[in-house]
């Protein structure tokens, strides 16, 4: 039997756990600590290279449609093709060459750690087995595999991080009928309907069932999207999975393509350069993504393929500004990454082997200026600086802007040899062995 102070004690005790589970309920992940953002965000800032993948109906036009070319995984909107149109694709996407440890092996052996894939593109299609849609792989292709559980799956195994990438514009779903593509002939679409009962169910499946690292937001531009749903959506994911790294195109803070931040205090955890790089570093975490050719989705006549030393160039200029570099590949609708974009990430995995030191895990020393052809970084502890360089001029490195301690042992990645150094007021010059480690670029580790 119990007495009455008991019964006190219990009523007591049971209003502080619905307090505190209110509370928790509400928490606001927007103001996360600085302390906290840096914690989750670890992984990702170290991480520094990630692959891209746009996949979708997309690649079974293959940029083209009633033989005219133009658009990729735009094709939709760039022939204006009507939805119940588009909606044939599903019957010829049959990637029967599709290979999940085959990708995740690719993105791993260029040295990529972590992959973020298209989830639902602008068109609406969903490459996943959702139950809140048959406009998805299982319910409307012949090929009836869940392609995100198969990656999601490989991308665990080889200890790889799993993004998806998902687009809130969407061209198929009648509620979600934006202002800015009129020809959908939609009467009275409920985008708020759109929101709650398709986007918001879907994430959530997403985040359920392939317990994604990252979610990449796209298409946020749209009038009927605002910064206060992107908060809102924000706050319901990180409650789902208080872990998950948002890019900025959750909400409406993103200036244009230069991809960082108009105001602050948006949502989103990182800025979104697309296809460029920052002139310079940034207090901010930022990605810039970028093609390998021209376009994002397969295109069958798109040749114009970045070469491995301008890819790399990039990698070395995003580290040394402190960013992320998020390449994309565009695979086939038999399932293949194009033999070209395979043979330029060999190149850059290549060129990771020997100076992977000097990327992962390091901090960008971007205010130290020597020109284009050499950059630094420096390990997350500052004991370790490294200068990378893609020209050299005889047998001789100089730089002024670092000047290495007294008794600063120099190496060259991808050898074992001390170098000489010498160093004067202004400049320290360091002797290069005659045959240099690997192509593409080279990296002096200093140790101050
Ligand atoms: O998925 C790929 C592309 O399909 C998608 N983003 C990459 C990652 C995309 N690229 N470009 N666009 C979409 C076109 C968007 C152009 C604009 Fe705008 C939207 C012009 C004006 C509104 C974005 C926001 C650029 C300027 C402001």
């Amino acid at each position: 039997m119990k007495s009455g102070s008991m019964r006190k004690i219990n009523l007591l005790t049971l209003a502080m756990a619905l307090l505190i589970g209110q509370a928790l309920a509400q928490k606001n992940y927007l103001q996360e600590s600085k302390p906290d953002k840096t914690k989750r965000m670890q992984w990702w800032d170290d991480a520094t290279f990630g692959m891209f993948i746009h996949w979708g109906l997309y690649a079974v036009p293959a940029g083209e449609y009633n033989g005219r070319g133009g658009g990729a995984e735009w094709i939709m909107d760039s022939h204006k093709i009507p939805v119940s149109e588009y909606e044939k694709y599903a019957a010829q996407f049959n990637p029967q060459r599709f290979n999940a440890k085959e990708w995740v092996r690719i993105a791993k052996d260029a040295g990529a750690k972590y992959i973020v894939i298209t989830s639902k593109h602008h068109d609406g299609f969903s490459i996943w087995d959702s139950k809140i849609t048959e406009y998805d792989v299982m319910d409307a292709t012949p090929f009836k595999r869940d392609i995100l559980k198969e990656l999601a799956d490989a991308c665990k195994a080889a200890d790889i991080q799993f993004g998806l990438y998902h687009s809130i514009m969407d061209w198929h779903q009648p509620d979600a009928k934006s202002k800015d593509f009129p020809h959908q002939s939609i009467v009275d679409p409920d985008f708020t309907k759109y929101r709650e009962q398709y986007l918001k169910p879907q994430l959530k499946e997403l985040i359920t069932k392939y317990n994604p690292s990252i979610l990449w937001f796209d298409g946020e531009w749209i009038p009927e999207w605002t910064e206060e749903q992107g908060k809102d959506l924000y706050n319901y994911l990180r409650k789902l999975k208080p872990s998950l790294i948002i890019n900025n195109r959750i909400g409406k803070a993103r200036g244009g393509f230069q991809g960082m931040n108009k105001y602050e205090n948006a949502a989103g955890d990182f800025g979104t350069p697309e296809q460029e790089i920052l002139k310079t570093s940034s207090q901010e975490y930022w990605e810039s993504c970028m093609t390998l050719n021209n376009n994002w989705g397969f295109v069958k006549n798109d040749n114009n393929w970045k070469t491995a030393q301008s890819l790399i160039d990039n990698l070395v200029d995003i580290t040394a500004k402190g960013g992320n570099y998020l390449l994309n590949v565009g695979p086939s609708a038999d399932g293949m990454i194009p033999e070209p974009s395979q043979m330029r990430l060999a190149e850059i995995g290549q060129w990771m082997k020997i100076n992977r030191e000097a990327i992962y895990n390091t901090k960008g020393l971007a205010t130290y200026k020597e020109g284009e052809n050499l950059k630094f970084t420096a390990s997350n502890d500052g004991k370790t600086v490294y200068a990378i360089f893609n020209k050299v001029n005889g047998n001789e490195l100089k730089f002024s802007t670092i000047k290495p301690k007294i008794g600063s042992q120099i190496f060259l990645l991808g050898s074992k040899q001390a170098l000489k150094w010498t160093t004067t007021e202004s400049t320290t010059v360091v002797t290069l062995p005659a045959d240099l480690p690997g192509s593409f670029a080279w990296t002096l580790k200093i140790q101050q």
